[in-house]
């Protein structure tokens, strides 16, 4: 399956595209590139600290759940668009004995770690004190500013991630793809390695997308309400 931020809609995670979403405030360029990070680190930094918080006080949905019950069943892979960490949570809070171990790929990487601008060294996300540039957390190794572990606008994917991912997509008899509007690549393609080898796309999102013409159904409800009648 491919999930997109539409998935954590109901969690109460933010989208970002639409009436409600992030981009209505702020543009992408603005924050979300590694141009804004050269620019204004500590506008980019005030952002990312202030979705840390809200994600910290969500909490995965039905969805996320049903998904991980059925893929702990085996034959699933997940590929999230998504940053917010609410699948790896759900893998947990519904593990059982007799569980199978299953893929969970994070296209765009995870709010929930830090990345050295310089050496590329990854930890655990630190609280970021961003009312001055110079406060800002720095590599221990290094000295190089830290940033979030994402990935922004212009900048490529991690190319294993990326081809397990088509890999994946490619073996799949079905790829079920869940709240995403479909517009960022390469994640918006992952479906389509699907439907090109033959097998059948599935797409659950309130909206039609530009995947809908490429799916087999499209049913047009919320995913916490879908999910865990479609997989249960
Ligand atoms: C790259 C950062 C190579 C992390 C994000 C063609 C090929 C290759 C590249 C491009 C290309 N065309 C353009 C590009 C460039 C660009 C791109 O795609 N631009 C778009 C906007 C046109 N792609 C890139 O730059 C990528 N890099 O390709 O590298 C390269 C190198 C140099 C130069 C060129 C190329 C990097 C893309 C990653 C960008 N990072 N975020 C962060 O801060 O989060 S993207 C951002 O959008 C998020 O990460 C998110 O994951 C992603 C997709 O958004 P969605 O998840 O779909 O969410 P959205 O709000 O849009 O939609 C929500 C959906 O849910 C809606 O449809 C709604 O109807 C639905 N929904 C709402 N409620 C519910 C629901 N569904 C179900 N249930 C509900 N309750
Ligand atoms: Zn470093």
């Amino acid at each position: 399956m491919l999930s997109g931020a539409g998935l954590s809609a109901e969690s109460g995670v933010p989208v970002f595209r639409g009436a409600q979403g992030l981009w209505r405030t702020h543009r992408p360029e603005d924050l979300a590139t590694p141009q804004a990070f050269r620019r204004d680190p500590r506008l980019v930094w005030e952002w990312y600290a202030w979705r840390r918080d809200v994600v910290a006080a969500c909490a995965p949905n039905d969805g996320h759940r049903a998904i991980a019950r059925r893929a702990a069943r085996g034959g699933v892979a997940v590929v999230t668009q998504n940053v917010d960490g609410l699948h790896a949570r759900a893998r947990g809070e519904v593990a059982s004995d007799g569980d199978v171990a299953y893929p969970l790929l994070e296209l765009h990487g995870a709010l929930s770690r830090d990345r050295c601008s310089g050496c590329g060294a990854r930890t655990a996300a630190v609280s970021v004190d961003t009312t001055s540039a110079d406060r800002l957390p720095r590599c221990g190794r290094c000295g190089s500013l830290l940033r979030p572990d994402v990935v922004w606008f212009g900048e490529s994917l991690d190319p294993s991630v990326l081809d397990t991912s088509f890999r994946l997509a490619s073996e799949a008899t079905v790829c079920l793809v869940v709240g995403t509007s479909a517009v960022v690549h390469p994640a918006a393609s992952v479906p389509l390695a699907t439907r090109h080898a033959g097998g059948t796309v599935v797409e659950v999102n309130p909206e039609p997308t530009p995947l809908t013409r490429y799916a087999a159904v499209s049913m047009g409800g919320p995913a916490a309400e879908v999910l865990p009648q479609l997989l249960g």
